[in-house]
C-alpha cells in the first residue's frame, strides 16, 4: 500500500530546506554526532516542515510518533567516526480519521514514503479520552445513569477508554470501538479508584457516535483514597545514620554524545518516543581487540492483559508501547534525583514530540550510574585459609516507564564479568474492581458463588488479576551478524547395569535451522539453555563463542488459543522466538497492535519458517509474570524485580572480571 510520493516534492522540500538551514542554526549544538543518536529538535521541526510542506498534509493532522528511522545496519556497521551519515524519520498521524505512516529525508526535505496501512489501528492519543468523555457526558442515557447514582454535577468526572480491545464484532470491524469508563477525581489527586463500576459506554471513535450505555449495577465509590504523598503518609521512620555513595573525582565511564566507554564495554543509547531506551553496537574491548555482543536491544512491547469477566473488565488489554506511549507523552518519565536514581547519577534529556508537530524536550528521560551494591564480583578461601575476593562495580543505564497506572524501572546493567542484565522493576498502582462488599468474608457471605478474579486489597477494593509481558527485540552479533540459535536440552541418561549410579544428567546441543523450530519455552521438567552463538568463529576450545540468554523470569500466556486477547499478542505464547534480521520487523505484536484483529507480528512473520542458521538473527525474549494483587501492593506497590541475563559461554577464554582490582 505504500506509494512514494518524493517525485513531486521538489519545489516543496527546497522550501523545506530553507526552514532546516534557519532552526539547525538555532540548535546547532544539538547536531547528531552518530547515526544512531536520537533526532535532535531541531530535525523534529524539520520533519513537521516537510509534512506541512508536502501537500500530504491536513488541517486536522495529529502527530501521533516521530523517531529516528534507522540507517540500513550494513551502513551503520561501515560508518566511522567523523564520516557523513544519513537522517531519516518515521512519522505516524492521524488525519480525515484515518492512521498514515511516512519515512521523511531531513537532509533532502521530502517524503521517501507515505503508507496509509494502519487504517483505524494508529496509536491512541489525548484526543481519544476527550472525545469519549465529551460524547458520554453529552449522552442523554448516561445522564441518567449518573441520576441513579445521585450525580448531577459532573465538573470533576471524566471519562477514558479503557481498553481498545478487537474481538471481531461485527460493530468493530473498520472502526474504532471502545468501552470507556468514568471517573470522579473531585477532592483526590488520583482518581485511580474511584471508577464508576457497573457503568460503561460504547463508542465508536471512528463514527464519533455512543453505540450504548450499560449500566449494570449501582456500585458506590470506595471510600478509600489512594494517597501516598509526603503529607498523606505522615512522619516517616527514624533511621539512626544517613549512608551516602558520592564520586567526587567524577563517573568513571567516558561520553561522547550518546556512545559509552566504561571499563571493556563500549555501546550507544537513545531514548526512543516509544521503543524506550535502544541499546546499540554493545562491544566489549580487550587489550587486542573489540568484539561485537550485540548490534540492539529494545523494548518491543509491554503488554498487560487483566482477566476478569465483568465489563469493562473482560475487555481490558493494554499494549503500552504500540498503543498508548503517544497518551502518555512518550513512554519516559523523568528521573528524580536522589530517589529514581542515585545523587551521583548523569541525566539524559530526551526529545519527543506533541500532537501539534512540535519538538518537546523530555526532562532526565535517561540516567547513567556506577553502583556499588557491597556485592563481590568473585571470591574463593584456599585450605590454607587465603582468601581471594574482589569486590564488584556495575554500570546501570535506567528509564522509568510510567504506564497510567503502573511505573516500570527498565536497567541495563553492564557486569565486570562480560555479562549484561536487563531488569525490570514494577512499581505504581494496581488497577482495582470496586465492588459492593468490604472484603473478602463479606463478599462470600452476599455471593457464594462469584469468582473475585483478584484479591481484596483495601476496604471495597479488589485488586484484579492480570499479567505483564515485556518483549525485547535483541539483535545479537555475537562476534559478527552470522549467528545462529543452540540449544542445551538437559535430559536424564540412564546407565548400564552394573555402575554405581543408575542415572546421570547430560546436555545434548541442537543448532536450530528455521523459526518454527525455535518458538522456545523451558520448564523445571524440560530445562533448556539458550545460545546465540557464532558458528564460524570457534571460541577458546573448540566451541563456538556465544552468549546466553538466561536466568529470567518466563511465564507465558495462560490464555485459550482461540481467544483474542491472547492472539493479539501471540508472542506471549512463547518465551523465546529467533527470527532473520529484518528491519521492518520491529514490534513484538505488530507496529499497530491498537484494535487490530489478531495474529500480527512473531506469529505471522515465523509462519514463513525462514532460516536462522548462519545469518543475522534477532533474539526476542520475553519477560513475563502473573500478577494476584495483595494488599501491601496498596496504595503504591513495593518495587518488584524481573529480569533476564546475557551470559557470556565460551565467549573468553577465562573469567573476564579476573582483572579487576580489589576495591570496586
Ligand atoms: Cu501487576
Amino acid at each position: 500500500m505504500g506509494n512514494s510520493v518524493g517525485g513531486f516534492m521538489t519545489k516543496r522540500s527546497l522550501m523545506a530546506l530553507g526552514v532546516l538551514v534557519l532552526v539547525a542554526t538555532e540548535f546547532l549544538a544539538a547536531a547528531p554526532k552518530h547515526p544512531l543518536d536520537h533526532l535532535t529538535a531541531a530535525e523534529h521541526w524539520t520533519a513537521y516542515e516537510i509534512l506541512r510542506d508536502s501537500g500530504q498534509a491536513e488541517s486536522d493532522m495529529v502527530i501521533l510518533y516521530v523517531g529516528l528511522h534507522e540507517p540500513p545496519k550494513s551502513e551503520v556497521l561501515a560508518w566511522r567516526h567523523g564520516e557523513d551519515f544519513r537522517r531519516e524519520a518515521i512519522v505516524q498521524l492521524l488525519q480525515n480519521n484515518q492512521g498514515y505512516e511516512a519515512i521523511l529525508d531531513l537532509e533532502a526535505g521530502t517524503i521517501l514514503d507515505w503508507r496509509d496501512t494502519p487504517g483505524q489501528s494508529y496509536m491512541r492519543h489525548s484526543g481519544d479520552d476527550e472525545i469519549v468523555s465529551k460524547l458520554l457526558l453529552n449522552d442523554d442515557e448516561m445522564k441518567e445513569a449518573f441520576k441513579r447514582r445521585g450525580v448531577t454535577d459532573f465538573s470533576h468526572i471524566g471519562c477514558y477508554v479503557t481498553n481498545d480491545g478487537y474481538f471481531d464484532q461485527p460493530e468493530e470491524r473498520g472502526n474504532r470501538v471502545v468501552r470507556a469508563s468514568c471517573s470522579n477525581g473531585h477532592g483526590r489527586f488520583s482518581s485511580q479508584s474511584r471508577r464508576y463500576e457497573g457503568l460503561v459506554g460504547i463508542v465508536n471513535l471512528t463514527t464519533q457516535t455512543v453505540l450504548r450505555v450499560l449500566d449494570l449495577d449501582v456500585i458506590p465509590l470506595a471510600p478509600q483514597h489512594v494517597a501516598f504523598s509526603a503529607d498523606a503518609i505522615g512522619p516517616t521512620r527514624d533511621i539512626k545514620t544517613p549512608i551516602s555513595v558520592t564520586q567526587s573525582m567524577g563517573p568513571s565511564f567516558e561520553l561522547d554524545g550518546q556512545s559509552v566507554s566504561w571499563q571493556n564495554w563500549r555501546f550507544h543509547f537513545r531514548v526512543d518516543p516509544r521503543r524506550g531506551l535502544v541499546l546499540s553496537l554493545v562491544r566489549w574491548m580487550d587489550d587486542r581487540e573489540e568484539r561485537m555482543v550485540m548490534y540492539q536491544a529494545s523494548m518491543s512491547e509491554l503488554y498487560v492483559p487483566y482477566s476478569s469477566p465483568q465489563e469493562p473488565w473482560v475487555y481490558q488489554s493494554f499494549f503500552d508501547l504500540g498503543s498508548f506511549s503517544n497518551v502518555f507523552g512518550g513512554i519516559a518519565t523523568p528521573l528524580e534525583r536522589g530517589t529514581d536514581c542515585p545523587d551521583h547519577a548523569t541525566f539524559f534529556d530526551a526529545v519527543n514530540v506533541a500532537e501539534s508537530g512540535r519538538p518537546t524536550n523530555l526532562t532526565r528521560a535517561a540516567c547513567l550510574f556506577e553502583r556499588v551494591s557491597g556485592d563481590p564480583a568473585w571470591r574463593h578461601m584456599d585450605g590454607d585459609g587465603v582468601i581471594e575476593s574482589r569486590a564488584r562495580r556495575d554500570l546501570v543505564l535506567r528509564m522509568f516507564i510510567t504506564a497510567g497506572n503502573y511505573d516500570y524501572l527498565l536497567d541495563y546493567v553492564f557486569l565486570q564479568n562480560g555479562s549484561l542484565q536487563v531488569r525490570i522493576g514494577a512499581s505504581g498502582i494496581d488497577q482495582m474492581r470496586t465492588v459492593k462488599a468490604a472484603n473478602a468474608t463479606e463478599a462470600r457471605r452476599m455471593s457464594p458463588d462469584e469468582e473475585l478474579y483478584g484479591r481484596f486489597i483495601a476496604p471495597h477494593l479488589v485488586g484484579v488479576n492480570h499479567s505483564h509481558f515485556f518483549s525485547f527485540r535483541l539483535d545479537l552479533d555475537v562476534d559478527g551478524t552470522s549467528n545462529a540459535l543452540a540449544v542445551d536440552r538437559l535430559a536424564t541418561t540412564r546407565l548400564p547395569d552394573g555402575s554405581p549410579r543408575t542415572s546421570l544428567w547430560n546436555f545434548h546441543t541442537d543448532v536450530l535451522k528455521n523459526e518454527l523450530e525455535a518458538k522456545r519455552q523451558t520448564t523445571i521438567d524440560k530445562p533448556e539453555f539458550w545460545r546465540i552463538i557464532n558458528p564460524e568463529t570457534p571460541g577458546p576450545y573448540g566451541d563456538p563463542v556465544g552468549y546466553q540468554i538466561t536466568g529470567g523470569n518466563q511465564a507465558t500466556t495462560l490464555l485459550a488459543d482461540d481467544d483474542f486477547v491472547r492472539r493479539r499478542a501471540g508472542f506471549t505464547e512463547q518465551t523465546l522466538w529467533v527470527t532473520p534480521f529484518n528491519p521492518d520487523e520491529m514490534f513484538a505484536a505488530g507496529a499497530y497492535p491498537t484494535v487490530h484483529a489478531a495474529d500480527q507480528g512473531l506469529p505471522t512473520w515465523t509462519k514463513k519458517n525462514r532460516s536462522i542458521d548462519d545469518e543475522d538473527i534477532v533474539a526476542w525474549y520475553t519477560v513475563g509474570f502473573h500478577h494476584i494483587p495483595r494488599p501491601e501492593d496498596f496504595p503504591v506497590m513495593p518495587v518488584s524485580w524481573h529480569s533476564f541475563e546475557l551470559r557470556p559461554v565460551g565467549f573468553f577464554e577465562r573469567n573476564p572480571a579476573l582483572d579487576i582490582p580489589k576495591a570496586p
